[in-house]
């Protein structure tokens, strides 16, 4: 690479604390809920001299206090297809595909994150993107209107279209390119609390959906949280109420566990916020929120269909109705059924590791990969779980449904349709378990090339 050019991880992490310091200027709440988030982070590690440990010898540690997570809603394919173009500037790239119709919202989503060991490590910062689809509207009118309303916008500056275009021939930005670029992105995320519609429009696009109104009426795709990395979401949704801030009522994804896995999340309810419409009414739209999230050990397949058959199993013997302290406990019941070792998910093939080379330690017998469990018992080999860096999609329509007021459309209930969103996006998506898969190995070959030295 050109010296003269910065890291895409730089500008990333540059991007990332400029979006968290804008959304705590919009949102005072969110500033409230990284200051709780960091009191219990710190806590826990005080507490636990092993897991600060674990952490610090895996290179998670440095990475927890800018940890977080984005999530916005695009209207049309040109616009997904360009925000692509501009998450590429920052290293970040279209990982999974979510279908979020089947638990009726009328959106289909990727996450755009770093892919690699060194990039995650810096900052893994990702962005869960939504693209809206028109096409589920029944009433034709209200599409073609939803329709022309967004093709009349342009959600980039014109100097951002420029640096990227600048990036792609160049294959960088110098570092001023880089500065400038990222105050640009801020504008297409930034919250205007003027619609581009006269208030009736807004109303028969609400009422349609609330999440319709919300992308299709404003200027641009307001970022609509941000999401800080907690090491004990349980201790938090706790102490939410102590400064202020009212919880979603349960938890989503796994219950607590020794060996968490996945992702747990838990959100508070949306602002309602004052909107000056096109034709000066005043209303209100309530958009913007906040989520906190815990992060375990990435799943196989075969332990990603555990994880997916235990919770649906779980949903349907659950009590009704159920406050979080329930609902856990009837979670941790069903999840007896899914291993708690980090060595008994390395042997039944249900989890991902990192494995490193022990320095130092004589090893007895050949180094290959069939001596793996031979060398981890020598002491040669050291093992760490791998970190999930991606979403859950019923963990995922949950937060949306918290913030909609619980007006679920059955009526969205179609098929996934990821050939056409990546039509939209102008590339694949990248298979994220083939990704943990890859690392794993990569991360095994190099560890057992260290060994043989
Ligand atoms: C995204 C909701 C999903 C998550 O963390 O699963 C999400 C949205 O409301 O736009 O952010
Ligand atoms: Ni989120």
């Amino acid at each position: 690479m050109n010296r003269a050019f910065v890291s895409s991880d730089k500008i990333r992490d540059q991007f990332a604390s400029a979006m968290s310091a804008m959304y705590q200027q919009e949102v005072p709440q969110y500033g409230s809920l990284l200051s709780l988030v960091e009191a219990v982070n710190q806590e826990v590690l005080a507490a636990n001299p092993g897991l600060n440990n674990e952490l610090q010898h895996s290179d998670e540690l440095a990475r927890i206090n800018v940890e977080r997570h984005g999530a916005i809603r695009v209207g049309s394919p040109d616009e997904l297809a360009m925000l692509r173009r501009m998450f590429a500037v920052m290293g970040m790239e279209p990982v999974g595909y979510y279908d979020l119709s089947t638990a009726g919202v009328p959106v289909h989503s990727t996450a755009f994150r770093p892919v690699a060991d060194s990039a995650l490590k810096r900052n893994p910062f990702r962005v869960f993107t939504s693209l809206l689809r028109l096409e589920l509207i029944e009433k034709v009118e209200l599409r073609e209107q939803a329709s022309e309303i967004l093709s009349a916008r342009d959600i980039f500056t014109a100097n951002v279209k420029t640096l990227i275009e600048r990036f792609e021939q160049q294959g960088g930005l110098s570092a001023d390119d880089a500065l400038q670029f990222v105050q640009e992105t801020l504008e297409t995320f930034r919250w205007h609390d003027n619609a581009t519609v006269d208030l009736a429009t807004y109303e028969r696009l609400h009422d349609e959906h609330r999440l319709i109104a919300d992308v299709v009426c404003f200027r641009g795709p307001h970022i609509n949280h941000l999401t800080p990395r907690t090491l004990d979401i349980d201790e938090v949704q706790r102490r939410m109420p102590s400064v202020g801030i009212d919880p979603k009522a349960t938890i989503e994804g796994p219950p607590r566990r020794e060996c968490p896995i996945l992702l747990r999340q838990t959100s508070f309810k949306a602002l309602e916020e004052r909107i000056a419409f096109a034709d000066d009414a005043e209303g209100k739209h309530t958009a913007r929120f906040g989520e906190i999230e815990q992060r375990g050990i990435a799943l196989t397949h075969k332990g990603r269909e555990l994880y997916d058959r235990l919770l649906a199993a779980a949903r349907e013997s659950a009590p009704k109705g159920a406050a979080n302290d329930a609902h856990q406990a009837h979670l941790s019941e069903v999840f007896q059924a899914f291993p708690d070792e980090y060595e008994t998910l390395r042997h039944q093939g249900l989890a991902f590791f990192n494995y490193h080379a022990v320095q130092g330690v004589s090893v007895q017998g050949p180094v290959s990969i069939e001596q793996v469990d031979s060398l981890i018992a020598q002491g040669a080999l050291r093992v760490t779980p791998m970190i999930y860096e991606d979403f859950l999609p019923v963990s995922a329509a949950g937060i949306f449904q918290s913030n909609l007021g619980g007006d679920s459309h059955d009526h969205y209930a179609s098929s996934a349709s990821q050939q056409q969103f990546e039509q939209a996006l102008g590339v694949t998506v990248i298979d994220e378990i083939e990704l943990y898969a890859q690392r794993q190995q990569a991360s095994l070959q190099q560890a057992l090339a260290q060994l043989a030295g």
